[in-house]
């Protein structure tokens, strides 16, 4: 009796839980209560504004909601302040940001109590590496939501602009106010004409959500897409190209944001090309776009073959032009030396420039960690960027104060998330990577936020039961205790997870080349650049394994400001999780621990895939909590999560064993895989990627 009593409550929940894709993000539909709301003006904002309200308003029924636009001191940009009796803001945007963020304190339970709102950054925007012909550049969720091939490739279609609509609707709900609609290695047609047509349509979409469109341009497009014989930034035809360009487009789309430029990195043409530096291509662009008002977001991703470290080149060719770029140019920077790796310590650009503009750039999608396939929540990493001390303005000089404008003078602040955006049904492939995405708007709005603070409500807006079905899941304390507790634990020790079976102790770039998913630390094909192989990172032989940075080597360590440079440099105070990126070590070297370096490599290993098991539990534990179709969703991506960690930790236990000769310690799990038949699926890893 007492089985089918069970039984019986079990469906009645399932039953309660109505069927998600997944597409209404952070934003599902609620039963609303009426409210009365209070507004002067209808701009197509204040409008959208309003219909929020009135579809989301979950606070006392028939109350009444001020809206009022008036300048106000403690308010900056599009910031707002919550009122006992409403939103007030300076412009129409910070009142639509002010209703999201009531809303989500209705939805979350938070008090609603009188506070300020200001955004960290100014230009808070995503990078979207999608390319024309629909593809996405480590795009994991489909193609792309901009562009597609096949006939009539332009065609704006009412189906286009609904997705676009609801795109903007979710960025705006987080406070994201712009996008770059195309792949840094950016094609010249996105400058022709047609294309532009297209683009002043996305704009025309994006607008009343307080969205600004980019673009990445290619540097060569006066020779490529203007046939002109040289695109030498002073040249003056070339000047004029790019004068004639920008006014064609500012003429469609009056409040273009302005250029995101990867230039003389990984093969793409620059300055450098034609004898000019950095410096002198993008002021020729900011120049130009100045009268416009727009910006050039100039990358510092830059490497090139040779015997300097790759860690230390993009600061060795960006520190001297310190000071030498316009106002309206920001330099943009990957969060590590490197590139977006499941750690790395922080770029020393961040604070080494201080006559300069610089914007941090984070990926959302997870090339390097786990795809759309893993369950990675990236806001702990970017938390640990933001919040690394640079030094270099006295203790307490973040990375989030040396970038948002607090240490240094920038005119433009800025920050940009490479998106993981496509057309899935649930816009990123992994119902958690959606996640990403929330936590790149929030900590864009917010850079002190907390990772805990973004899964907690993240959590609550994704998967808390309607209200209107269970009326108080959210405060009897059951749902609290039995999903949010667990999942959000989850989700905050998945970055580590992933670093654990993947790279742990500072070991970086050891994946099989290409798609970057699955480990390949072995990679090294005849005549390939050594600086894309996995050897030149990890440096394992018979002696030990890890990247020599210190004096006696690279010397990287140098760019960073003391105490950090010493402190790096000596591997008895080198924080043990960047161990290996600047130390090359003894495989019997005694850590922290009391363990040789190879017995805490094989304990890491260890723990990442037991946690990601841990994880499968967790999942399956709630399934009582969650509807049908985004629970076997993740479930199943989280079985595949596991082998796939397995893999990793086989993968590398096997192949590094073959240099240090040591027992893998027999108090941890036995490889389950041959290093052989490892070695092998590389083809099968790019194949299910
Ligand atoms: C690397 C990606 C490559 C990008 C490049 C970039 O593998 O696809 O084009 O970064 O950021 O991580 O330019």
């Amino acid at each position: 009796m007492r089985a089918i009593t069970g039984i019986f409550i079990l469906f009645a929940v399932a039953l309660s839980v109505r069927a998600e894709t997944g597409h209404e993000l952070w934003l599902r539909k609620h039963k609303a209560d009426p409210v009365k709301i209070i507004a002067s003006g209808d701009s197509a904002t204040l409008q959208i504004a309003l219909h929020e309200l009135q579809q989301g308003w979950q606070g006392k029924a028939g109350a009444s909601v001020v809206l009022t636009v008036k300048p106000d001191e403690s308010i900056r940009g599009d910031g707002y302040k919550l009122t006992t009796s409403g939103v007030q803001a300076k412009t129409e945007l910070g009142i639509l940001y002010g209703v999201y963020d009531l809303l989500r304190r209705q939805q979350t339970l938070q008090p609603i109590q009188e506070e300020v709102s200001n955004p960290s950054y100014e230009r808070r925007v995503l990078n979207h590496w999608d390319n024309l012909d629909g593809s996405v550049e480590r795009g994991y969720a489909g193609h792309s939501i901009f562009w597609r091939s096949g006939t009539d490739p332009l065609a704006v279609t009412e189906k286009d602009k609904a997705l676009w609509r609801e795109y903007a609707r979710a960025n705006a709900s987080i406070g994201i106010n712009g996008t770059v609609l195309n792949n840094v290695n950016a094609s010249p047609q996105m400058l022709s004409s047609e294309y532009l047509s297209r683009v002043k349509a996305i704009a025309d979409v994006m607008r009343p959500y307080g969205i600004r469109v980019y673009l990445s341009v290619k540097f060569s497009s006066p020779s490529l897409l203007g046939g002109l014989k040289t695109s030498d930034p002073l040249d003056s035809q070339v000047i004029q190209w790019w004068k004639n360009k920008v006014k064609e487009i500012y003429g469609l789309i009056p409040d273009f944001g302005g250029f995101l430029v990867k230039a003389n990195s990984e093969g793409q043409p620059g300055p450098q090309d034609y004898g000019r530096t950095h410096a002198h291509g993008a002021n020729m662009m900011a120049d130009v776009l100045k009268p416009h008002g727009g910006i050039v977001m100039w990358r510092a991703f830059v490497y090139s073959p040779g015997d300097k470290d790759r860690a230390a080149q993009a600061y060795a060719e960006f520190m001297p032009l310190d000071g030498q770029f316009r106002d309206n140019v920001i330099i943009q920077v990957k969060n590590g030396p490197i590139d977006f790796q499941p750690r790395e310590p922080f770029s020393p650009l961040f604070g080494g420039m201080k006559k300069t503009s610089v914007m941090p750039e984070l990926q959302i999608t997870q090339e390097y960690l786990g795809h759309s396939i893993q369950l990675v929540f990236l806001a702990p990493m970017w938390e640990e960027c933001l919040q690394s001390d640079t030094y270099q303005e006295g203790p307490g000089s973040t990375v989030a104060r040396a970038t948002d404008g607090r240490l240094f003078q920038q005119k433009y602040t800025a920050i940009a998330g490479v998106a993981n955006i496509g057309l899935d049904a649930n816009w990123c492939g992994h119902h958690f990577a959606q996640a990403n995405w929330y936590a790149f708007g929030r900590l864009a709005w917010d850079n002190g936020l907390t990772g805990d603070r973004i899964a907690d409500e993240w959590i609550r807006l994704t998967f808390s039961p309607n209200p209107s079905e269970q009326p108080n899941a959210l405060k009897t304390g059951d749902w609290l205790e039995t999903f949010l507790t667990p999942v959000k634990d989850m989700m905050l020790q998945s970055r580590e997870a992933a670093v654990n079976y993947m790279m742990p102790l500072g070991l970086h770039h050891i994946f099989a080349g290409g798609h970057h998913y699955g480990p390949g630390p072995w990679y090294a094909p005849k005549g390939m650049r050594p600086d894309w192989t996995p050897p030149y990172y990890h440096q394992a032989d018979a002696s030990g394994i890890g990247f020599d940075r210190t004096r006696g080597g690279s010397n990287a360590e140098s760019q960073y400001h003391e105490p950090l440079a010493s402190q790096f440099n000596d591997p008895a105070t080198c924080p043990e999780i960047y161990l290996l990126w600047f130390h090359h070590l003894p495989w019997t070297y005694k850590m922290k621990s009391g363990r040789t370096l190879w017995d805490e490599l094989c304990c890491h290993y260890e723990k990442g895939v037991l946690q990601v098991r841990r994880f499968q539990k967790i999942w399956d534990k709630v399934e009582p909590y969650v509807d049908a179709q985004r629970f076997a969703e993740v479930q199943s991506k989280l079985r595949r999560h596991y082998r796939d960690a397995q893999i990793w930790k086989d993968a590398c236990l096997l192949y590094f064993q073959q240099f240090s000769r040591l027992p893998i310690p027999y108090d941890i799990e036995r490889p389950v895989n041959d290093l052989e038949d490892l070695m092998k699926i590389d083809l099968k890893w790019s194949h299910h990627n």
